[in-house]
């Protein structure tokens, strides 16, 4: 893909003029953070003829499009992906080279944009990423936090929050658009009036309001010329502080509208699978979805007369339920503003929106407070209560006599609203993330909802995009795969990856495969010196977890086995023991305590076995402190076990399991989420499975649980380690330190079970797999092998499949060409 802008001359005077009319300063005065600057003004140059020819060319196609609205978006760092998508990534860097500046310096000034947790956010990033790679018109639409996910600090081993203030230095990427500004309005009352037609009219009063200005974002797709957008919207005060005003209420209101601009998009909540049920957070929502949807209808009525033929043009794809206001939102418009009947303005609401399902977790199902509801979200409220009304005379009449149904799937229920069960009444698509959650989706979790309306439910297995996560992150391979596939086809389409099956039985390919891998491990091994002042030998065993910290996760499994196989070291120096470096990498909610302890306690692992010299270096333990898309690509890169251990049935799919296959490193985990299909894809001999089935977990779940007791005090390994919680072995004496992890493993505490996620049950059968993965690892040729065979065997888990599948399952999108001659 030729771009004149990338060639070298000009692109090195576009920088030098950059640094010039941005700094007054000359190249070789520039700090790094400058360069970054001048560099991605640069590359935005070329970004923003690329914008505008899209923005033309759906123009002139009128293709339907999908607005994927989502509280957050993971995007990570975007010049070298967006040099990538661009094909540019060589020529700049040869041409910066030049100029004495190196790119990966560079790339490191920028801030991550954070404004995503975990797993939901990311994946809306790699859609983004897919959908314009693919050709498909398509908005992202979500919050522009001034705060992003906290930065993470280790003290003493706790974790401490830091604000990620990622826009200080300004963003060369974002268009601020002021001109799309859109009014939301919170609070007050409704008033019912009647024209003289006798029309009903709802009149929103004494609201407050704050106006939504969106920031767009520019989404590049791979060697195509398309660049979607990622709108993001900031909230400014309608009314200006008026300090001369002698009027005392208007600048009272002035002053709340302030901040309440101020406070809405002031920071992600950075909670992960669990609710905190805050009003902000409602607001948060109403904001971005009611402002995303004013816009689209908008940009729909410009072209459009006939409002009906929205569902042909248009689809809301709500990522969870955190954006379902959605549903309500559109009915109002469609309602108090086009002035539509009920029905068919529920007719093209059911016909546009859709749901996707993240989480089977309880306390992530979003409920809200009616008081707080009805009373932020006055309007929203009472359209809410007529679907639910008229769902429920649905259910009676499906269902005569059944009250139990109506109570288990009203929308407005104790108190509450539902917003999955409102999600899934207005959305015409309900999808999980993995065969397996779809399966507990339909089977258990949503049953009810499936038996009525099964026609609605389908399975899309995540997806990750291999641009940022093979190509820029691990360059060595990516080039290595394009040489011995001898093309570069992969990048667009990764099923093309099974070719490199023809290689498994070469041995020098092997060879090469695995000096990359030392070469990445190296190249962590250097960072984890940086940072953690630690001495990892990139020759032992990496084995790799990072994700959120939650206890579903079990990284406490994981840091017990560790602490058990540093007591057969100790008791048995003599012992075959291939040296391992454990590495973990894990942001905890600030409020959740139980996880915040769990990181203290691998900390404190980490510094007793990392200090021992009479184990020769055998184990090592190394805590990755602010664990981040851009220290993700150097970890993924680098690891050679997988680590995917959740309790089976509560992980919906993971996508860090896909990042780690992508890049040769074998799963050691349960048949939980996407695991199962990566065995599918992969063979069962090429990963290292163990655990309870999710079966076996929600049969247990169902009767009550199962005595930790009879494990702890049948099983003396087992036992040894659970009292190391409480002996001060890893508390410098201190008895207490970690009394409540250990109780939560052996005692029913109030209403929650003992040993909750089956860490005792599972833990023979976790450290028996261990051990056949490092028995695995002694034989070289065959890791090698392994490894490869994972690379191999990752095709499916592009994050373009999935794309597809939305598009020819749910959205019917159509496909746009940009021509380059024009
Ligand atoms: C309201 C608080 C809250 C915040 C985030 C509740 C729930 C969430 C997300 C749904 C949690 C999440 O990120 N889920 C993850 O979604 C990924 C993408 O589908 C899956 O791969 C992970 O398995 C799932 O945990």
């Amino acid at each position: 893909m030729y771009n004149p802008r990338f060639e070298k001359d000009v692109f090195k005077r576009d920088v030098r003029n950059n640094v010039k009319t941005l700094f007054r300063k000359e190249v070789e005065e520039a700090t790094p953070q400058q360069l970054f600057q001048a560099v991605s003004y640069a590359v935005k140059e070329a970004i923003i003829d690329d914008w505008l020819a899209t923005q033309k060319q759906y123009e002139k196609d009128d293709p339907k499009t999908v607005y994927y609205m989502s509280m957050e978006f993971l995007l990570g760092r975007a010049l070298g992906n967006n040099l990538i998508n661009m094909t540019a990534y060589k020529e700049v860097k040869e041409a910066l080279e030049e100029m004495g500046i190196d790119l990966n310096v560079i790339e490191d000034q920028e801030p991550d944009p954070a404004l995503g947790n975990g797993g939901l956010g990311r994946l809306a990033a790699c859609f983004l990423d897919s959908l314009a790679t693919l050709g498909y018109a398509s908005y992202g639409c979500g919050i522009r936090y001034r705060y992003g996910m906290f930065k993470q600090k280790i003290r003493d081993g706790y974790q401490v929050e830091a604000p990620d203030n990622w826009l200080k230095d300004g963003n060369p990427f974002e268009l601020r658009r002021p001109e799309y500004a859109k009014e939301v309005r919170f609070g007050g009352n409704i008033r019912v009036e009647y024209d003289e037609t006798g029309k009903t009219h709802f009149v929103q009063e004494n609201y407050e309001s704050v106006m939504a200005i969106p920031y767009d974002y520019p989404i590049v797709g791979y060697g195509n010329h398309i660049v979607n957008t990622l709108r993001i919207w900031d909230a400014e005060a309608i009314v200006d502080f008026q300090l001369d005003s002698f009027d005392r209420g208007d600048y009272h209101k002035a002053v709340e509208q302030e901040n309440l601009a101020k406070n809405i998009v002031e920071v992600l909540y950075p909670n992960d699978n669990h609710i905190a049920g805050k009003e902000l957070r409602l607001k948060q929502q109403y904001f971005f979805v009611s402002a995303s949807i004013q816009a689209a209808i908008t940009k729909f009525k410009k072209k459009h007369g006939d409002i009906s033929k929205l569902p042909e043009k248009v689809t809301f794809q709500m990522n969870d339920t955190h954006p379902t206001v959605a549903v309500a939102e559109l009915m109002r418009i469609l309602l108090d503003e086009e002035n539509l009947g009920w029905n068919e303005a529920w007719d093209i609401t059911t016909k546009c929106c859709a749901y996707t399902n993240h989480t089977i977790m309880a306390e992530a199902l979003e409920k809200w407070p009616i008081d707080l509801f009805s009373r932020l979200l006055p309007r929203i409220y009472q359209i809410i209560q007529e679907i639910d009304r008229r769902f429920v005379e649905q259910v009676r009449a499906q269902y005569p006599g059944n009250e139990e149904k109506v109570k288990k799937m009203a929308i407005l229920m104790d108190g509450q609203v539902k917003m999955a069960h409102l999600a899934i009444v207005a959305g015409y698509s309900v999808n999980g993330v993995a065969k397996l959650h779809t399966e507990i989706l339909k089977n258990q979790e949503l049953k009810d909802f499936y038996q009525m309306m099964p026609e609605k439910f389908n399975n899309k297995t995540n997806g990750i995009t291999q641009r940022r996560f093979l190509m820029h992150a691990n360059p060595l391979l990516a080039d290595w795969v394009t040489e011995k596939l001898g093309t570069k086809e992969w990048i667009t389409d990764l099923s093309k990856m099974s070719g490199l099956k023809e290689w498994l039985d070469d041995e020098e390919a092997l060879k090469e495969f695995m000096t990359i891998k030392f070469k990445n491990k190296e190249r962590l091994a250097a960072y984890i010196k940086e940072h953690n002042g630690v001495e990892v030998d990139p020759r032992s065993i990496f084995d790799v977890q990072v994700k959120r910290l939650h206890e579903y996760k079990r990284q406490l499994l994981n840091i017990l086995h560790v602490m058990y196989l540093y007591n057969q070291i100790k008791d048995h120096p003599e012992m075959s023991f291939y040296p391992k470096t454990y590495v973990f990498g894990a942001k905890a909610s600030a409020g959740y305590i139980r996880a915040k302890e769990i990181i203290k306690l691998i900390n404190s692992v980490a510094d007793v076995i990392n200090n021992d010299r009479s184990i020769n270096g055998k184990l090592k333990v190394v805590f990755i402190e602010d664990y981040r898309v851009s220290n993700a690509e150097l970890i993924f890169a680098a690891a050679d076990i997988s680590e995917q251990i959740s309790t089976a049935s509560k992980e919906a799919s993971g996508t860090g399991n896909m990042k780690f296959m992508m890049n040769g490193a074998p799963t050691l985990g349960t048949m939980d989420g996407a695991n199962v299909e990566i065995v599918d894809e992969v063979g069962i001999d090429n990963a290292f499975i163990f655990g309870l089935s999710a079966d076996e977990v929600i049969n247990y779940e169902q009767n009550g649980g199962y005595n930790p007791y009879d494990i702890y005090n049948n099983d003396p390994d087992i036992r040894r380690v659970v009292d190391q919680l409480v002996d001060g072995t890893y508390a410098n004496g201190d008895k207490e330190m970690y009394r409540d992890l250990y109780n939560s493993l052996l005692n029913n505490q109030g209403g929650a079970r003992a040993d909750m996620y089956f860490i005792l049950k599972d833990f023979r059968s976790y450290a028996d797999a261990q051990a056949r993965a490092m028995e695995a690892y002694k034989d070289t040729d065959k890791w090698a092998k392994m490894a490869l065979k994972n690379t191999a065997c990752c095709g499916k888990f592009s994050a373009d499949r999935t794309i597809q599948e939305y598009v020819d399952d749910i959205w019917h999108l159509d496909h746009v060409v940009i021509n380059e001659d024009e």
